[in-house]
């Protein structure tokens, strides 16, 4: 007998419905896209398929494992909370704390519902986590802008006529804060109509080649390209904001330091190309930017980032269907809010500054290491492997082994696990239920979907469960920690004038909740607060009814909600807060900078996913290899043949040559997340590769965001063997 049952794809943006098959034994037959999916309608991925492999992976762990010395024991739940407990117990002052948050959070309903309140019950401000890898420039610019980090407008992919995209590659990631399952058949579709795309990447990349336009720049230069698309439009008279926004004159001013034709040789993009996009982009019927990863993870991320929305603000495309609009989730809750600062705290060894609550992860090293109060002793990581995945992540392998104590939530016992003094194991994927709180907060069109869990759990507690009672362990407090959440945010809801729930009673509202597990209560209090909920009075959503369209609700396509969604004091888009217009002065004084003759760049390949899926033999090996891409006139140039050894101010690392002209010259490539020699798991260790961020430099920031910077990375090139006189 098999069943056939129905669930989101956790593993990356794209939130694909699945349809799987189980046996009796509760073991997958197979994984297909669900075509009845309002979103995705049947679309699936080759790591999609893998699912059910990487659910069963053998080398994943069952029992929570404690370290002594080398050896690792299984050991029961109870034991493993005990652990941590008397670890706990022996941090004598809070400061010395730190957590690390991976990716994987945004993924599971655990990292949503129960990362923050853990944080909270460690009570230390010691936070870091995978954003600072990745998109925090983008979340500052939108809390300067438009007053909230949150507030992210999205390509309105499915009704533009022209789409600008840079330093993405959605034919290879399916798409990043921008929550679009099939990002390729939709890129088909914009050309099938007649739109346009193109796409400003330093590698001919499979989206490049699908695009109507393929233009090289120069890794770490987005800033200035940018900006010479923003002088354009002033100078030629092009910019109409459609709406009334604040410091449109700054930005004119700012803009005429950067010409085309001075922008053009920091860029290697020709200036009539510049000119050229800058009047296609104001002549569109309807045009969005978009920009990613390679914009983001650079030293002017930020800057970026901002001039990516000053774009679609001055062509009149912000806010208006076809354009770069805000999505609205159905968890969304319109509490009021500060006015967004960055900068409320520093961080005590490099003061640099906060963002989010969050301290960059490139100093995380800095804090372990340097001695002096509040140096951190005690790590906790979750869903995170930044040994592999953080910046110089090499020093972060050492600095870990002079860690007191490590806890960390993790399947595996990997690069960054392997330090940890108890390794607590979430359950299967198919044991947890599934709501995608963050992403779908940049779906392209408004979207909701609940998978319930599966498959029972067994003996072992679900990741909610087990993130839940480390917060107990860390706050000494008994009882329920979801009742708490629960009647405090329906305090805040009952006390909020327009909540649709002002003055009613929390007792009464509480019984009202559905949900087997907390976190389907807090979801389904969410769902009834939200936008479309039953009581906000604007809809009738709530967990039961998600229940019953077990394959997703379409909510409508994106419409215009840029009121709802300012948060800035002044009410208006601000186009040129100051600490963007500070930073710009940092852009002007590295124009005529004379760029390294060789940089380093990442890339994704679709069968991967960071450092955690080359354990699956079907996803790894074939082109999904860790090799070094290279133009043939370098390799030329270099006398490279076979592998290369490649060095930056950090390290060195050997790898195959992988020569092709899809890069341009001087630019080099090397995926992240690999190096696994000598990983106790077993398929990953046989494609070890190297780790890339052995030679990415933790010391390097985007200056307003604390980003890493992975692209544009100085290293040099030569053949093994070869050795070179420092
Ligand atoms: N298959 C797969 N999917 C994934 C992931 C994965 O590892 N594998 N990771 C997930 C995660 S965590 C994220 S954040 C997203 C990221 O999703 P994307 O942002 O789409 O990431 P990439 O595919 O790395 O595409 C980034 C592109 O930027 C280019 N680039 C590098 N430097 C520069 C530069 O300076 N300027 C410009 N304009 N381009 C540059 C690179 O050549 C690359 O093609 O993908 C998610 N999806
Ligand atoms: N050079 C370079 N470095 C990069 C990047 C780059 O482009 N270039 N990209 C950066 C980006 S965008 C990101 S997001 C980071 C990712 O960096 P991280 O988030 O730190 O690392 P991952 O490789 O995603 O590791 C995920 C971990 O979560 C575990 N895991 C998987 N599923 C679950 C689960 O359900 N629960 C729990 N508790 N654990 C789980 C895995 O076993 C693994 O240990 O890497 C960054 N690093
Ligand atoms: S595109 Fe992403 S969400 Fe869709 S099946 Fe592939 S991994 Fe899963
Ligand atoms: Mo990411």
């Amino acid at each position: 007998m098999t069943s056939t049952v129905h669930r989101t794809c956790p593993l990356c943006e794209a939130v694909c419905g699945l349809t799987l098959t189980l046996d009796d034994g509760g073991h997958v037959t197979s994984v297909r896209g669900d075509k009845d999916d309002p979103f995705s309608k049947g679309f699936i991925c080759p790591k999609g398929a893998s699912l059910g492999r990487l659910d069963e992976d053998p080398d994943r762990l069952r029992k929570p494992l404690i370290r002594e010395g080398e050896l690792w024991r299984e050991v029961g739940w109870d034991e493993a909370f005990e652990a941590v407990r008397a670890g706990l117990e022996r941090v004598a002052d809070r400061r010395s704390i730190a957590v690390y948050l991976g990716n994987p959070n945004a993924h599971t309903m655990a990292g949503a519902l129960y990362a923050t309140p853990l944080i909270k019950a460690l009570g230390t401000r010691n936070v870091f986590s995978a954003s600072t890898a990745d998109q925090m420039p983008k979340h500052v610019a939108s809390g300067l802008m438009f007053g909230h980090p949150l507030a992210i407008p999205v390509p309105d992919l499915d009704r533009t006529d022209y789409l600008l995209m840079l330093g993405a590659n959605p034919l290879e990631s399916n798409g990043s804060l921008c929550t679009a399952p099939d990002f390729p058949g939709r890129l088909k579709a914009l050309r099938g109509r007649g739109g346009r795309l193109v796409v400003v990447d330093p590698r001919r990349t499979r989206t490049a080649a699908l695009a109507d336009e393929h233009v090289f720049v120069r890794p770490g230069t987005d800033a200035y390209l940018l900006f010479g698309i923003v002088h354009t439009l002033f100078a030629e008279d092009l910019a109409r904001p459609a709406h009334e926004v604040n410091g449109l004159d700054e930005v004119r001013e700012a803009a005429k330091h950067f010409p085309p034709e001075a922008v053009a040789r920091r860029t290697g993009v020709p200036a009539e190309t510049i000119t050229r996009l800058a009047r296609e982009l104001a002549a569109a019927p309807t045009a969005a930017v978009y920009a990613r990863i390679g914009t983001c993870t650079a030293e002017f991320g930020t800057l970026a980032q901002w001039l990516v929305d000053v774009l679609n603000v001055l062509t009149g495309n912000l806010d208006r269907p076809g354009g770069a609009m805000f999505p609205k989730p159905a968890t969304e809750f319109g509490g009021r809010r500060r006015p967004y600062a960055v900068g409320r705290w520093k961080s005590r060894v490099r003061g640099l500054p906060e963002a989010n609550g969050e301290l960059p992860v490139a100093t995380l090293a800095d804090e372990i290491e340097t001695p002096g109060e509040g140096q951190v002793r005690f790590l906790l990581t979750i869903a995170g492997n930044p040994v592999l995945s953080a910046p110089h992540g090499a020093r972060l392998d050492a600095a870990f082994r002079e860690l007191d104590f490590m806890v960390s939530v993790d399947p595996y016992l990997n690069e960054t696990t392997k330090h940890a003094n108890v390794i607590l194991p979430p359950p299967r994927v198919l044991q947890s239920g599934h709501y995608d709180f963050a992403l779908l907060g940049f779906a392209v069109r408004n979207y909701a979907r609940y998978s319930p869990p599966l498959l029972p759990l067994d003996e072992r507690p679900s990741e909610a469960q087990i993130l839940a009672r480390l917060a107990m362990i860390a706050s000494g407090l008994e009882g329920d920690l979801d009742a708490f959440v629960i009647d405090e945010l329906l305090r805040k809801a009952t006390e909020t004038p327009g909540s649709g729930v002002e003055g009613r009673e929390v007792a009464e509202l509480r019984d009202l909740l559905e949900g087997e597990t907390g976190g389907e209560r807090r979801l389904d209090l969410m769902l009834r607060l939200g936008p479309y909920g039953e009581w906000a009075g604007k809809g009738d959503l709530s967990l039961r009814k998600l229940l019953d369209h077990p394959h997703g609700l379409d909510l409508g396509a994106l419409e215009p909600r840029l009121g709802e969604v300012l948060k800035t004091a002044s009410g208006l888009v601000e186009l040129a807060p100051p600490q963007l217009m500070e930073d710009v002065e940092r852009l002007r004084g590295k124009l005529e900078e004379e760029p390294p003759e060789i940089v380093l760049i990442g890339r994704r390949h679709l069968r991967s996913n960071n450092s955690w899926m080359h354990n699956v033999g079907p996803l790894v090996g074939g082109s999904n290899r860790c090799t070094l891409q290279i133009h043939p006139s370098d390799v030329a140039r270099l006398g490279l043949a076979g592998e290369a050894v490649v060095r930056s101010a950090k390290g060195q690392v050997t790898v195959p040559v992988e020569v092709t002209d899809t890069i341009m010259p001087g630019v080099v490539s090397l995926p992240h997340g690999w190096g696994h020699a000598g990983s106790a798991q077993n398929v990953a260790a046989e494609h070890a590769g190297v780790s890339v961020n052995t030679l990415t430099d933790e010391t390097t920031i985007d200056v307003p965001s604390g980003n890493a910077v992975f692209n544009g990375v100085p290293v040099t090139i030569s053949p093994t063997g070869v050795i070179i006189a420092h």
